[in-house]
């Protein structure tokens, strides 16, 4: 057989596993692996360097299907190229309960699939973030350790979300020159030809944005091949551009966006196979097509050996400290040392600060004991107070640095963060305002699905805002993040919460949200815990005198000092008042029973006090608890003309709890 009748066999057994899986399950994407089935037999058997028997190996490429829906193709190469697990078996279950073929690729669920994907977009900003790791872990080990690239498979989709955008641009700044991209540039999405809502050159935009970028033809196997080698050898990032045919075999519905997203039915099936020469029956690889697969399968096995002797040539040490890493595990005393020291400088002198220079001290302290971490900022450097001193920044020439000016691109800043987590061995934070988390809220859901470990510092966290009014304070944000499952929310009352909320962030295998003030904050924690008192959620700072309290009082962030002072006043009026902070509700839900209970006390009233909306409060104080919150937009004034015109205030504290319990 020649070499092309080779390749067309070995493509078509991915076309025909993507028709027959999707028949099966009577629902799922067949257009696109059958399109991109040229483009990935010849990346799969020829070029990434991946290993079956092992596909987390640390230095493997990375492939990265951003356009998700195209499931089957990722499935079907993985069942080729022999990844054990991935058996037959499960390709006939795909799209089925507790399948390794869920309908879209999930990370952490399926062994060989690299990131979560199916929200367009995405999965293109993540590989700029594995590509960034990848190169600042490169020049943190060394390129015997860590040298490989980044590809990924965008479909017009894609290429359409914004997030596109932003991370485009992003790694053509950073010359990030081992992210290949395949395009699938089939001009069709699910309304039909891709012409009737774009006409984007992305030849052009990619080159505007100082990638190098080429078409190709997307059926020719030497023309993609004869690509990806100049992209291998480019300074810059690449985009291959692969002119393909949606559906490609499918007679009638081939080319047509018919095929985008379902089952082609028995007849078109029966007449693909006929076109493409597929005698076989469903879900049969031929064995000559399945052991050139195999053989593929192999390809990259010398390179993985090679690697591993390099490492166990590696002084202990340094092997200890890589491997580590790669597990993502925290150098556990570097970091309890950390915490104890800033909390006991706190202690010896008590700092009236805004949360977010406070954290910016707990950086002080975290970043040389934590050479995983890398921070960032979406331009919003000083504010976020995420850079501390003397911190370098990641460039185009120099990833040794551990900073990174993400420019004005929220969005595909927390992508790429989920993306740098991804790949390992860095631990990414980030800052913008929290107003500004709507920007990064859909890569935050899916570092929730991944259990990703990314930490996003968001200040100017409420009304505290002030001069710059309604649009820069957020009031649902706290709540909207608190409704994401897996997403710690904290927000911490003082310089000694703040550390201990990182600490507890920088634990959780879990994106976390940092909130933090705008303005200054008293330190309420005077004296030294050793223990972290925020590992619960909640804790009560302050106690009813003579036991029995009438009133509990729970607020988180800036919120706690006013119900320090309310508690003060109350007492005052002869009424018992107690003060709980509760920096983080997913911690304090999630804890044992007995714990939250004597946090929640027996108060006959519980008040609420937080500069946000009520939603999801009434978990703690109950539906007939009280609030003093917001429950509308805020306004451009001094803070402290802001809190008193929305009357979130101790007096107003006062006022609401000695009314009901008049009642
Ligand atoms: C953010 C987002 N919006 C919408 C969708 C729903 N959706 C899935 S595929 C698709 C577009 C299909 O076109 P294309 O990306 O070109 O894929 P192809 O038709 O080539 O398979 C859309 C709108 C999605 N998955 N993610």
């Amino acid at each position: 057989m020649t070499a092309r009748g080779q390749h067309d066999r070995m493509a078509n057994a991915i076309r025909a596993l993507a028709m027959d899986a999707v028949e099966a399950a009577k629902s799922g994407h067949p257009g696109l692996p059958m399109g991109a089935a040229d483009l990935a037999t010849v990346l799969f058997t020829r070029f990434l360097k991946f290993d079956p028997a092992d596909p987390a190996w640390p230095d493997r490429d990375r492939f990265v299907l951003s356009a998700g829906h195209g499931s089957m193709l990722i499935y079907a190469v993985l069942h080729l190229l022999g990844v054990e697990a991935m058996t037959i078996e499960e390709i006939k279950r795909f799209r089925q309960l507790g399948s390794l073929t869920p309908g879209h690729p999930e990370h952490g669920h399926t062994s060989g699939i690299e990131t979560t994907t199916g929200p367009l977009g995405q999965g293109l900003a993540n590989a700029v973030g594995m590509a960034i790791a990848e190169r600042h872990l490169a020049s943190a080990f060394g390129p015997e350790l860590v040298d490989h690239r980044t590809f990924v498979l965008a479909s017009d989709g894609d290429l359409m979300e914004g997030i596109s955008q932003e991370a485009i641009a992003l790694a053509g700044h950073l010359e990030l020159a081992k992210l290949i991209v395949f395009h699938d540039d089939n001009g069709i999405s699910i309304d039909g030809p891709l012409k009737l809502a774009d006409s984007v050159d992305q030849v052009r935009r990619f080159e505007a944005a100082s990638w190098a970028a080429v078409r190709v033809d997307g059926h020719d196997p030497e023309a993609i091949a004869a690509a990806i080698e100049v992209a291998m050898r480019s300074d810059r990032p690449n985009l291959i551009a692969c002119r393909t045919v949606i559906g490609f075999g499918a007679p009638t519905k081939g080319g047509t966006e018919k095929s985008h997203g379902a089952p082609l039915g028995a007849d078109e099936v029966a007449a693909a196979r006929q076109k493409l020469g597929w005698a076989h029956p469903p879900f049969e690889i031929p064995a000559d097509v399945l052991s050139l697969w195999r053989s593929a399968g192999m390809r990259s096995r010398p390179a993985r050996d090679a690697w591993q002797a390099r490492v166990r040539a590696l002084s202990p040490e340094v092997r200890a400290e890589f491997e580590r890493r790669m597990r993502g595990e925290l150098p556990e005393s570097a970091l309890a040392s950390a915490v104890q020291a800033v909390k006991q400088k706190l202690a010896a002198s008590p700092q009236e600060l805004a949360t977010r220079k406070a954290s910016e001290i707990a950086l002080d302290a975290l970043i040389p004991a934590l050479p995983e971490l890398i921070g960032g900022s979406a331009d919003l450097t000083g504010s976020n107070n995420t850079r501390i001193a003397g911190m370098r920044p990641i460039s185009a020439g120099d990833f040794s640095g551990r900073f990174i000016h993400y420019g004005v691109r929220e969005h595909a800043m927390a992508a790429a963060m989920n993306g740098m987590a991804l790949h390992g061995g860095v631990l990414p934070y980030s800052g913008t305002f929290l107003v500004f988390s709507d920007y990064c809220r859909p890569a935050i859901r899916l570092g929730a699905i991944m259990g990703q470990r990314v930490i996003h510092v968001m200040t100017h966290d409420s009304i505290g805002v002030g001069e710059d009014g309604p649009t820069h304070e957020p009031i649902e944000h706290l709540a909207a993040l608190r409704a994401i499952p897996n997403v710690l929310v904290f927000r911490p009352c003082d310089a000694v919460e703040t550390i201990e909320c990182w600490q507890l962030a920088l634990e959780a295998r879990a994106p976390s949200v940092i909130a933090l003030t705008r303005q200054n904050l008293p330190q309420l924690r005077r004296d030294l815990w050793n223990d972290n008192r925020c590992r619960d959620g909640a804790y009560e700072l302050l106690s009813a005198p003579n036991g029995g309290a009438h009133v509990s009082l729970f607020a988180t962030g800036s919120e706690v000092a006013i119900a320090v002072e309310a508690r003060d006043l109350l007492i005052k009026r002869g009424c018992s008042a107690r003060v709980v902070s509760v920096p983080c509700f997913e911690l304090f839900l999630k804890a044992p029973q007995h714990v939250r209970q004597s946090i929640l006390g027996e108060a006959p009233l519980r008040i609420a006090i937080e500069a946000a909306v009520r939603q999801g409060w009434d978990a703690i104080i109950g539906s007939d608890g009280e609030f003093v919150g917001m429950s509308g937009f805020g306004s451009s004034a001094p803070y402290k003309d802001l809190y008193r015109r929305f009357g979130i205030t101790a007096e107003k504290v006062v006022e609401v709890a000695l009314a009901k319990l008049a009642h």
